[in-house]
């Protein structure tokens, strides 16, 4: 056999394996066959492979008695799974080469698989970058969720507004999953609780849905391990009551079917609406208590006595949206297996660890006494007890007054009474941990200052990463080629040794082949953008992004602004030598959060008018890019050279996008909050742009009367900007519609824009004068790459492992 017949006999049986799988699974010929059909018969196809090393993963972990990793998290945001199973398998030049015998092409292939988008950001991508590097560092885990049928919506773009239309990944079926009928758990709501008199607590519901799990295998790098990612689906218990059918009451008939297909069809809603409010609350304990029921019933099985479980399970709550699970550990162990209370919250407490991933007061879930007491009338009866206990505790703490004990408190007396789910959270866990230092530093000192004080070692921090494999070999393969070519292998399994890249950026020829790699990087971004919105953009011009979900704190107003200030300027002095830039945007706001959606709208609206001005011309482009999604950004990142990580300092925890942007060689413009701060200490101050306040500052200020008018009326450039917006240059058609949104930032500007706008455009005329010296540039960017490695989401899960899961 040649070296090349030895090259083509695998993609030549993996080529027939393909087509036996069209023929026999999917049922059409290679003739009949859809983009779709090869699709599926290619995963099915992999997906062979892949359990194969599942069962063995599996088998091995039984075998050596492991204690498993739960990651409870109503949101993964996994994205498409093909490029990402394959390359993990590293069977890349196989797959596409067999594919190429049939005249199928993988990549395209991979660009109509569908983006699973079960989660809406940062803390659901961190869920799926966490579940890869579990696999990829062989620790057996199961991450448990819902299996929405609906996952984030799409987003599209109507004369700049946003529209949200339902998001459909289901549409073509999912080969990459596995129903399980076997593993169903009755998960029930309402009804009543009763004490017998020997004291054995009944709780008879008055409603019971079924969850049923639904299988993903998670591959990690080089295939050596798969995990499960498992996912709840709602059945009702009688799928059809036959009487009334056949009394011709059809919907009625099928009334417990719909209501129980509820729970799992969206991703949660807007909890501003009370029915949005219990349907969230139900989605919560519904995945909540299948996943208990499931890990309890696995211990028991493999490991008998139940007293044994923290030594075998460590359950992590990603946020307090899982935190009922708490509540409904110990309703299991007091109820079920007839522990003490005492015993059961020994038990509970060493299970289970909490992350908190925001300190908005707004995300601070807490649920209405009344509607908890409704649906969990069981696990509220726990949730005072274990309150009882807690306050008991405190109270013989010293320099713990009246004031700490009610923040302490599981219930929120002030006004409403309320469930405060994130001090259930912490009451419950061995560990508490936040997801970047100053964010750490801040939960002891805001939110959790009272509980920190009962339980000072229980807070810690774990900065977040992010999967180099995703983020670096996969949405970027130019640049892992450069590296290899450069550094040898040794960073694809350890992305710490990304170090050895930096005396490359001493090097004039690698610099010049790294900015090589990035303009054809931009280019392809550019023919997209041309594609998909009809804008040329010139891949010669500074690729300035900011792609994130649209929030206030996170200040894409602030860019905004920036950019019409810069756009004057231009005008302005038309005879300057401006850096060519082109201003990327793209995110998803909240269907109720009418400031975000109107800065979407602004967005577009400066775009129109920016783009349609022949006078800046070359010199400035500004587009939002639509339904920004996992694969939007797989494509932007690898494109961009500026980072823009913004956030008022405080507010933002960590941040991932901005580990992605620095791990591709984009140049971050930020503010010192959430893990910026830790960037900028591994990149180094010549290598990052940083501006604005401090959180210390910020909080001073707002102490102090913070008084916006002054500050932009006290700063020409912010001052026109913010007169041009607010008297409808950009909105020619609805002169007034952003009136309300430049009066806020006069009369309130929460976020500070105005006091950060002079330092943050003084920041952005030095990143314009390091560009211009490209040399300096491509140096930086090289150093983002090379000193970036420790943000590897397989360094967060070991300090997970060792630290909180005691699992290394
Ligand atoms: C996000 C935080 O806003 C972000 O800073 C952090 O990087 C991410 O979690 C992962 O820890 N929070 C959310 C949320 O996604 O829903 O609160």
């Amino acid at each position: 056999m040649t070296s090349d017949t030895a090259v083509q006999q695998p993609a030549q049986d993996l080529a027939d394996s393909i087509l036996d799988t069209l023929v026999h699974r999917i049922g059409k010929d290679a003739q009949a066959a859809r983009p779709h059909d090869w699709l599926a018969a290619t995963i099915l196809t992999v997906r062979n492979d892949i359990v194969e090393r599942w069962m063995a993963s599996t088998k091995t972990a039984h075998a050596a008695g492991a204690k498993r990793v739960y990651y409870l998290s109503l949101e993964f945001l996994i994205g498409r799974l093909l490029r990402d199973a394959v390359t993990n398998l590293q069977r890349n030049d196989e797959v596409t080469r067999a594919l190429a015998l049939h005249g199928v092409d993988l990549a395209e292939l991979e660009e109509i698989e569908p983006d699973a988008a079960l989660g809406n950001g940062g803390l659901g991508r961190l869920a799926a970058c966490f579940m890869e590097s579990m696999a990829s560092l062989e620790l057996p885990a199961y991450g448990y969720g819902i299996r929405y049928v609906n996952g984030m919506f799409r987003q599209r773009i109507d004369d700049g507004w946003q529209v949200e239309m339902p998001e459909n990944w289901l549409a073509h079926g999912n080969p990459w999953e596995f129903e399980r009928r076997e593993s169903a758990y009755f998960v029930s709501f309402g009804g009543e609780v009763t004490a017998s008199d020997s004291g054995q607590i009944h709780w008879s519901p008055s409603e019971a849905v079924e969850a049923t799990a639904v299988d993903t295998p998670v591959v990690g790098w080089r295939g050596k391990h798969v995990n499960t990612l498992r996912l709840w689906t709602a059945r009702a218990f009688d799928p059809i009551k036959l009487d009334r059918f056949n009394a011709g009451d059809f919907s009625g008939a099928l009334a417990d079917q719909t209501r129980a297909e509820t729970l799992t069809r969206v991703l949660y809603p807007n909890d501003s609406t009370a029915a949005g409010q219990e349907l969230r609350l139900r989605q919560e304990y519904f995945f909540s208590s299948a996943s208990i029921q499931d890990i309890v019933r696995r211990h028991v099985q493999y490991f008998g006595d139940i007293r044994t479980l923290p030594d075998k399970a460590a359950i992590q709550l990603n946020d307090t949206h899982p935190a009922v699970s708490v509540a409904e550990l110990m309703r299991l162990l007091i109820d079920h297996h007839e522990f003490a209370f005492d015993e059961a919250w020994k038990i509970t407490r060493a299970t289970f660890g909490y992350t908190n991933h925001t300190l908005l007061p707004e995300a601070l879930e807490s649920w209405p006494l009344p509607l908890f007491e409704r649906l969990l009338p069981r696990h509220m009866q726990i949730v005072y007890a274990i309150n009882a206990k807690l306050l008991r505790e405190a109270r013989g703490v010293e320099g713990i007054d009246d004031r700490a004990i009610s923040a302490i408190s599981l219930i929120d007396e002030g006004g409403e009474r309320r469930v405060r789910m994130a001090n259930l959270a912490f009451a419950g866990s061995h560990s508490v941990n936040g997801v970047a230092a100053l964010h750490t530093q801040l939960m002891k000192k805001t939110v959790f200052a009272d509980l920190h004080k009962l339980y000072p070692t229980r807070i810690n921090n774990k900065t977040n990463g992010i999967t180099p494999r995703r983020w670096l070999q996969q949405c970027n393969p130019g640049l892992t080629a450069l590296i290899r070519d450069a550094i040898g292998d040794g960073f694809l399994d350890d992305a710490e040794k990304l170090v050895d890249l930096d005396v490359f950026a001493e090097d004039s020829g690698f610099r010049e082949r790294f900015a090589g790699v990035k303009r054809s990087n931009k280019v392809a971004l550019a023919n997209h953008i041309k594609e998909s919105m009809g804008l040329r953009v010139d891949p010669d011009a500074m690729f300035d992004v900011q792609i994130k979900r649209i929030h206030e704190y996170k200040r894409q107003l602030l860019n905004i602004i920036e950019t019409v200030a810069l756009y004057d300027q231009i005008r302005s002095h038309p005879e300057r030598d401006w850096t060519p830039r082109v201003k990327l945007f793209a995110g998803k706001a909240a269907s109720s959060y009418h400031n975000a959606k109107l800065v979407i709208k602004l967005a577009n609206d400066v775009a129109r008018r920016i783009n349609a001005d022949p006078s800046v011309g070359g010199l400035l482009k500004v587009a939002f890019l639509p339904n920004y999604n996992v694969s939007l950004a797989e494509k932007i990142i690898p494109a961009a050279d500026l980072s823009e990580q913004i956030s008022t300092a405080g507010l933002e925890a960590s941040g991932t996008g901005n580990m992605k942007f620095a791990m591709n060689g984009a140049l971050t413009i930020g503010t010192l909050d959430g893990a910026n701060i830790e960037i900028k200490d591994r990149v180094g101050d010549d290598n990052i742009f940083i501006f604005g306040m401090t959180a210390d500052e910020v909080e001073a200020k707002r102490a102090n009367g913070y008084d916006p008018r002054s500050v932009i009326d006290g700063s020409n450039e912010l001052r026109q900007a913010v007169s041009a917006i607010a008297s409808g240059v950009f909105s020619p058609d609805d002169k007034t519609r952003y009136a309300g949104l430049m009066v806020g930032l006069y009369e309130g500007d929460w976020f500070m824009l105005a006091a950060d706008f002079d330092s943050y455009a003084t920041a952005q005329r030095a990143v314009d004068t390091r560009w211009n010296d490209r040399d300096a540039w491509v140096a930086s960017t090289v150093r983002n790459v090379a000193r970036v490695g420790w943000f590897s989401s397989d360094r967060t899960i070991r300090e997970y492992a060792r630290e909180i899961w005691t699992v290394m």
